[in-house]
């Protein structure tokens, strides 16, 4: 098996999101700084790569692939064992609508809704009464995934799998950006468990004050 290349800077929570994983899975890989203040990803070569022009791109062989979440579940189908991407279809789903749902939903309202505006918003510009109601929406969301969790220790039971990825990506952000937080015991529990994995302290527990402006 060749290495993994994946292009994307390390402070990119979707670049985070594939970074994660392949280290989950043992995966050899070499990340390339691309994007941001890096560039070089609105060159013909790059968007021959990503249309979009976006980070990440994962090149596995011959395998190049854009969108976060297809290559986690390409590496997951590919590389995973059975904890961590069920083969039973109906087992994976339920883990998968959590995934969906991480992506869509809860990502959303962490790096959109507040990341975006406390980090990369300068102050004179931030819309404080919109962040109030993002900040209640966030923390109705918080809730339904402490209850999903339970005691945990994983969605999956016992070992991680790649709805985790999905849905815990974000909250290293949610947990150290200054805002309020609703009291959701099982998250920040799941949470603590996430940033013992060795995995998750290289990959998402990234520095973002470069992403800061004032
Ligand atoms: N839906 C895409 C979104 C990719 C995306 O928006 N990436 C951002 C970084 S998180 C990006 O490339 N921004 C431009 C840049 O970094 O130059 C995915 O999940 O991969």
């Amino acid at each position: 098996m060749s290495k993994l290349i994946v292009h994307g800077r390390a402070t990119s929570s979707n670049v985070q999101t594939v970074m994660w994983t392949a280290a989950e899975l043992g995966l050899a890989c070499d990340r390339l700084d691309v994007g941001g203040a890096f560039g070089g990803n609105d060159t013909p070569e790059y968007r021959a790569l990503n249309p979009m022009g976006l980070v990440p791109t994962l090149q596995d062989g011959d395998v190049t692939l854009f969108e976060s979440c297809a290559i986690l579940r390409y590496l997951a189908a590919r590389y995973g064992g059975e904890d961590f991407w069920p083969s039973d279809p109906a087992a994976r789903a339920s883990l998968d609508q959590w995934a969906e749902w991480g992506k869509g939903t809860l990502t959303r309202a962490v790096i959109y809704d507040v990341f975006w505006v406390l980090v990369r918003t300068p102050k004179a510009d931030r819309n404080m009464e919109k962040l109030a109601a993002d900040v209640a929406n966030l923390g109705k969301l918080i809730k339904l995934l402490d209850a999903r969790l339970g005691d945990g220790p994983f969605m999956n039971g016992e070992n991680l799998s790649f709805a985790d990825i999905v849905v815990g990506h974000v909250l290293y952000r949610y947990y150290t950006l200054d805002f309020e937080r609703v009291d959701a015991p099982n998250v920040a529990a799941f949470y603590q468990r996430l940033t013992e994995r060795e995995a998750y302290a290289e990959h998402v527990m990234v520095d973002y004050s470069s992403l800061k402006v004032e």
